[in-house]
């Protein structure tokens, strides 16, 4: 099935998370349905199958719980199989989810040791993050929510999460470290809520931090299609703002439960303009996905998702190009587009003149109106590139 073509490079930025091969295929139903690869086995996995990198939590790494001496050696067991692959290590990442110790949230929580705890998490989890060479630091409140908002009061949270955040970009500043902070918004699962629910609410909150040139955010597909929203436009306003330091890839099935499907399973067309998108823009940063196999998969299925999320990607970058180049699409937009000098005079902002020229404009409103502008053959177009019959 996999033909040179689209063969993934590491020039072509895909990482996974060793969480995402690592599932073991467990859902809130039923238990465990394979035993995963380790994390070495992962590294070597990744690097054979043609990725980058890869991403990890803390306790992906070091279970919790693990003595000193252990950890060094799990952590010189992983930078030999770093090194013997060439594979890196582009982002990290603190779990500050999975422990009961984070029931009500880790940075909101209500009880201010829970909240230092998981300051001292991150400190620790940024050092062996900073170590394996990461230069972007993930931050997903996956419990920074609330069920009932009885508990908590969303300003209080919001405060918190402010002087979380500050504390650990002055830290990090401090340190002298080379990192960026990505925030990775989603709007519930496992919390009934969780604060910063999309894109546009992470980038209103970093601009009210006390050093947002260094933080960004990581706009995940299925979160943003999981609130019903547009992954493309809420990915663009990002892009628009400066703040795409990461991405997520993955799918799923609008408005559901989190599937973490394999990239471009569900919404291929969402996922072809997504591709695109950041191919057109030039978009230099990792390609990851934060995915996993279904449950029916063993091994050789992990890879073989693996495997189809980059192939798709690439698919996708190819069909894009082939959208760039179409003629017949290409005199479409070039159509809907024609004319763009005709106001050329209001462009470039205000003034009094301007304000006085626009009111003595007489419009043709009816004309405006009637304008015929031919979308429904340039998605059918679109649609019958994706499918590869043009
Ligand atoms: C999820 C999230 C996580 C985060 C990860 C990295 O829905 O579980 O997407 O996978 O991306 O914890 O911070
Ligand atoms: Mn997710
Ligand atoms: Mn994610």
């Amino acid at each position: 099935m996999v033909d040179n073509k689209f063969q993934p490079k590491p020039e072509d930025k895909f990482t996974f998370g060793l969480w995402t091969l690592g599932n073991p295929g467990r859902d809130p139903f039923g238990p465990p349905t394979r035993t995963p690869p380790t994390p070495v086995e992962i590294v070597h996995i990744l690097s054979e199958i043609g990725a980058y990198g890869v991403n990890l939590h803390d306790d992906d790494l070091i279970p919790l719980g693990t003595g000193a001496a252990e950890r060094d050696r799990i952590v010189a067991e992983f930078k030999k199989a770093l090194a013997d692959t060439g594979l890196k290590v582009p982002m990290a990442t603190t779990n500050l989810f999975s422990d009961p110790a984070f029931k009500d949230g880790a940075y909101t929580a209500n009880d201010p040791a829970v909240r230092a705890y998981a300051l001292q998490k991150t400190i620790r989890s940024i050092e062996l993050g900073v170590d394996l060479g990461a230069k972007v630091y993930v931050f997903w409140g996956g419990r920074e929510g609330t069920e009932s908002d009885a508990t908590k009061s969303p300003l209080d949270a919001l405060k918190r999460m402010r002087e979380a955040i500050n504390f650990l970009s002055d830290y990090v500043r401090d340190q002298g470290y080379d990192l960026k902070f990505a925030l990775e918004p989603k709007p519930n699962e496992p919390r009934g809520d969780i604060y910063f629910p999309n894109v546009g609410a992470m980038l209103g909150f970093i601009a009210t931090l006390d050093h947002p040139e260094m933080i960004g955010v990581n706009p995940e597909m299925a979160h943003e299609h999981m609130g019903g929203l547009n992954f493309l436009h809420a990915v663009a306003q990002a892009w628009d703002a400066g703040k795409l330091f990461h991405i997520d890839l993955n799918d799923q099935n609008y408005a559901r439960y989190d599937q973490d499907y394999r990239f471009a399973a569900q919404t291929l067309k969402q996922s072809f303009y997504l591709v695109k998108f950041l191919e057109d823009v030039g978009y230099a940063g990792s390609r990851h996905f934060d995915a996993h196999a279904y449950r029916t998969e063993d091994v050789s299925g992990v890879k073989d998702f693996a495997v189809g999320c980059m192939r798709s990607y690439l698919i996708l970058k190819e069909k894009g190009k082939q959208f760039n180049a179409d003629k017949e699409i290409q005199d479409l937009l070039a159509e809907v587009n024609s004319g763009a000098d005709k106001f050329a005079w209001l462009a470039g902002g205000y003034s009094k003149d301007k304000v006085k020229q626009l009111l003595g404009q007489e419009f043709d409103r009816v004309a405006l109106g009637a304008r015929a502008l031919h979308y429904e053959r340039l998605d059918q177009l679109t649609t019958e590139l994706i499918l590869g019959v043009r």
